[in-house]
């Protein structure tokens, strides 16, 4: 139907190539290179290739577009609301947004640009700070956003600005890092327009899937200390859904569909504890990137989302004209989370069906029963892991203490310090760090380093990682109890070569899971479990990666602009 239909092969994958990066010919005139860029790349008909230098094969940790000619620069006002009425007619006794829209503003770019945020804190009492998520914040981890790691919140009254630049493209989210805030609606999409590994023709943009409650996120994370998380009251889709206790309140989200086309959709889970199934009945989703990493693009009906991850897919309205339910399922164990709208779901629309209709086919019922995301994905990008032997010291173990519930990491729950945070440890050469910063020192150099975590509970953790892509060398099936482990000890029984390659993956409910990031960035990075009552409980740790190197990088206005956001916190 179109020239390359799905690049599932090196042989696709290397005739894009000879496609798109064919040097110019010397004559040409920089007009006519200008029109034949225009006209070859970034066209529905050869998304693999964004400009004539830059393609689905550049490798984009090493290799970056000319960022435009002026940053893309953002306002933005964090304000906090009491008694807000949600799109399905629900009253929340508290939320706390960007902009007062729900979802954030969207921010969008080219691969390669500048990003500039203004941020204004106008919260009452919170201080705040915003992370940016997959954002590799490559030598840049001061403005990684999160706060009693490389700032002090921001007090309420003040301003500040983030500053990094789109080295990869894809798909992602923003969101406040302090305590559980963003689950009262402080996050966003990030969209960065770059080369896909198969084809479309419309972008839908954005399309995130949030648990949303009753309750006001600090009531709940309050109260999980001594009690199970309870069920999200809905799922909203881009915002919306129908209220599940009466459903003449609030609409289901409607996404159009344009009949013969095909349609790029960004898929994400900003949730704060729900993970899930999504499936369009009678649809295929073909899954062209994992979080910010493309993939060779291929076929699937189903597809699990940990709380963080994402997926970029391509639709194909070539179905019958109509209504198509967009479902998601939680797993019967209820171990990844539930909710009380039982069936959450949205609807997708062909441009020429009733734009008010219902769907008439509920599709097959839904049977996976997992809790865990898939690692058979191959990255467009190749990388390859060394083999190894495991470092018994970067063995992490997570086990739940209480109530008062703590989880804890090799025996210490991590609790940041807002008032110091470590990046004053790094500044100050002093290496005397508490025990409750939960520290991992990484000092090797741009070699590959290897975590095993070992999950002494029953309940999957979507583990995320700042300020790298980890490659999923191995995991165990979830098992029904605790058990003594055998984790592989060497690289020989794990997946070396190409591995899948993201930022959130699911630690199995009493499993093991190893990953290896390269220690490329130096700065510290938060590893941690992404539901914001687990971390919030002490779920993670700080790899502190290349201290010495990390002072070096720090210009002098953004250390001006730390220290004073450091001093206006303290003033509080
Ligand atoms: C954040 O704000 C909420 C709502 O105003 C409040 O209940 C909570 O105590 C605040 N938390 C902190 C740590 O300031
Ligand atoms: C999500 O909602 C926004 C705001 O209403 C809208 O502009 C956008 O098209 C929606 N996205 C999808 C995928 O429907
Ligand atoms: C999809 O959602 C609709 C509407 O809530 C529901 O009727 C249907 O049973 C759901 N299908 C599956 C497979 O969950
Ligand atoms: C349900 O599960 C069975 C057994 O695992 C499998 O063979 C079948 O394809 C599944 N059906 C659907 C609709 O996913
Ligand atoms: C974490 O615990 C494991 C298992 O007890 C141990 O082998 C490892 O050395 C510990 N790591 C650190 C950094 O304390
Ligand atoms: C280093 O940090 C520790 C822990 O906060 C503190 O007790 C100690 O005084 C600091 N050392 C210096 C030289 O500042
Ligand atoms: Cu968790």
């Amino acid at each position: 139907m179109w020239a390359l239909p799905y690049l599932t092969g090196l042989a696709s994958i290397s005739l894009l190539v000879s496609l798109c990066a064919a040097a110019p010919a010397p004559a040409l005139e920089v007009s006519e290179i200008k029109t034949r860029a225009a006209s070859t790349c970034n066209t529905p008909a050869n998304r693999a290739c964004w400009t004539d230098d830059f393609n689905i094969q550049t490798d984009y940790e090493t290799s970056t577009p000319p960022a435009g000619s002026t940053p893309r620069t953002f306002d933005w006002e964090l304000t906090e609301q009491d008694n807000w009425v949600t799109s399905d007619g629900r009253i929340l006794p508290k939320v706390m947004l960007v902009n007062g829209q729900f979802p954030g503003p969207t921010i969008q770019a080219d691969w390669g640009d500048d990003i500039v945020v203004n941020v204004k804190n106008s919260l009452r009492t919170n201080g705040t700070s915003i992370h940016w998520h997959g954002i590799r914040q490559f030598h840049n981890n001061i403005h990684d956003g999160a706060n009693g790691v490389t700032e002090c919140p921001l007090a309420p009254g003040k301003s500040k600005t983030y500053r990094w630049r789109a080295t990869q493209y894809g798909t992602s989210w923003y969101h406040s890092h302090f305590s559980a805030q963003y689950g009262n609606g402080v996050w966003g999409p990030i969209v960065i327009n770059g080369p896909s590994s198969n084809d479309w023709d419309i972008d839908l943009g954005p399309f995130p899937i949030s648990d949303s409650y009753d309750k006001a996120a600090d009531e709940i994370v309050f109260f999980t200390q001594t009690a199970g998380a309870p069920a999200s009251n809905n799922v909203l889709f881009n915002g919306t859904n129908i209220n599940p206790d009466d459903p003449t309140l609030g609409r289901y989200a409607r996404v159009q569909l344009q009949p013969g086309k095909r349609h790029l959709l960004r898929l994400m889970n900003p949730s704060v504890e729900n993970n899930f199934h999504v499936k369009l009945v009678g649809h295929q989703f073909n899954v062209m990137a994992t979080d910010m990493v493309p993939v060779n693009s291929f076929t699937t009906d189903s597809l699990f989302m940990g709380v963080g991850q994402r997926y970029d897919v391509m639709i194909d309205a070539n179905q019958a004209s109509g209504n198509y339910w967009f479902n998601i399922t939680f797993p019967e164990s209820k171990l990844c989370g539930t909710s009380l709208n039982n069936f959450p779901a949205a609807i997708f629309t062909y441009a020429d069906a009733d734009p008010e209709g219902l769907p008439t086919t509920q599709g097959p019922p839904f049977n996976d029963t997992s809790c865990e995301d898939r690692t058979d994905f191959t990255p467009v990008i190749s990388r390859q892991a060394p083999d190894f032997t495991l470092d018994p010291d970067r063995d992490l173990q997570i086990t739940l203490d209480g109530p008062p519930f703590l989880w804890k990491v090799n025996g210490s729950d991590v609790n940041v310090d807002w008032d110091r945070p470590v990046l004053d440890y790094v500044l100050t050469g002093n290496t005397s760090y508490p025990r409750r910063e939960n520290l991992y020192v990484v000092d090797e150099r741009d070699v590959y380093t290897y975590w095993v975590i070992e999950n002494q509970n029953a309940l999957p953790h979507p583990m995320h990682l700042h300020g790298h892509d980890f490659l999923i060398l191995g995991r165990s099936a979830p098992q029904g109890a605790p058990t003594a482990f055998s984790v592989p000890q060497d690289g020989g029984q794990l997946n070396l070569v190409n591995p899948t390659r993201r930022d959130v993956t699911m630690l199995p409910g009493n499993g093991w899971l190893v990953v290896a990031f390269r220690a490329d960035n130096p700065g510290n990075w938060l590893f941690h479990c992404h539901i914001a009552w687990h971390v919030s409980s002490g779920l993670g740790v700080d790899f502190l990666e290349r201290g010495a190197e990390q002072a070096g990088q720090i210009s002098s206005q953004d250390l001006a602009d730390y220290q004073q956001t450091c001093q206006d916190k303290a003033k509080l």
